[in-house]
């Protein structure tokens, strides 16, 4: 896979940074998008000797940014071939009774609607060239539930479906689309999900291997070098020291 133009939310740390360092290596054009605007500089410069890299600073909660950072694209990043749609986050770990609504709204904004967005503003250029992939990161969380997951579980299911139902769409064009539903691994997603409690965030990983960024954006080249044929659909990863749980039990000990 070479010569493609790959677009990628979140591109500033974590799994978007990774998928934006393994997709370098291959001559391809990336365009790269955050909020935060100088690790987009900094992963820029260091991958400048092999690939052509174009940033832009870009909240997908905005729905009119994320539809002129689309069309504003300079001539030779327009033709998008792979959006990844990798930005998002949780915030809090409280019950719903407990949680801080803004929390939520936040994570619905980018989870759901800034996965909607970038959807839907590029795809019509992929169905109109037929040809493309979308890649969307969900999590296990989408899946399983968890005391705590509330929203962002909610949040993920959706996109995990979402991605299911656009496959049903474009049937009949060679547009691909995954879904990866990773299990914990280590990135700034505990820091931020414990707004900066560093303690807590490093605890969640503490005597375990967590999967690393590079090991989901290693998942996203296979995804993507699969013949054009072959389309995964969802794909579930944990680290070797993660697994379900029981059910939980209430006893009135009363
Ligand atoms: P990181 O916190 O390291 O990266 C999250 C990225 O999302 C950052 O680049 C951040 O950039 C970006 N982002 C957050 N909010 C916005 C926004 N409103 N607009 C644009 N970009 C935004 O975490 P991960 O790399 O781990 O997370 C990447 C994805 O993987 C997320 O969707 C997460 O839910 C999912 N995931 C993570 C797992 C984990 O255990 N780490 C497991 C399963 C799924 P910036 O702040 O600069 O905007
Ligand atoms: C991130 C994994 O288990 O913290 O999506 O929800 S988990």
């Amino acid at each position: 896979m070479d010569g493609k133009t790959v677009f990628i939310t979140g591109a500033s740390s974590g799994f978007g940074a990774a998928c934006a360092r393994i997709l370098a290596t291959a001559g391809n054009r990336l365009v790269l998008t955050a909020r935060r605007i100088n690790p987009l500089l900094q992963l820029q410069e260091e991958l400048a000797a092999t690939a052509d890299v174009h940033i832009i600073p870009l909240d997908v909660r905005d729905r009119e940014a994320v539809q002129g950072a689309v069309a504003g694209l300079p001539e030779r990043f327009r033709a998008i071939d792979i959006l990844i749609n990798n930005a998002g986050l949780a915030l809090g770990l409280e019950p719903a009774h407990e949680v801080d609504l803004d929390d939520w709204d936040t994570m619905v904004d980018t989870n759901i609607k800034g996965v909607m967005y970038c959807t839907r503003f590029v795809l019509p250029g992929m169905v109109a060239r037929n040809r493309g992939h979308i890649i969307t990161i969900s999590s296990t969380a989408g899946a399983w539930p968890y005391p705590g997951g509330n929203v962002y579980g909610g949040t993920k299911a959706f996109v995990t479906q979402f991605s299911r139902n656009l496959r049903c769409d474009l049937l009949g064009t060679q547009v691909r689309v995954s879904c990866i539903q990773p299990g914990m691994a280590e990135t700034e997603f505990s820091k931020v999900r414990f707004k900066g409690d560093n303690e807590k965030s490093a605890n969640v990983y503490q005597g375990t291997k967590p999967l690393t960024a590079g090991d989901i954006a290693e998942t996203v080249r296979w995804i993507i070098s699969q013949p054009p044929h072959v389309n995964i659909n969802t794909l579930e990863l944990m680290s070797i020291d993660q697994s379900w749980g029981p059910f939980a039990i209430h006893r009135d000990t009363k």
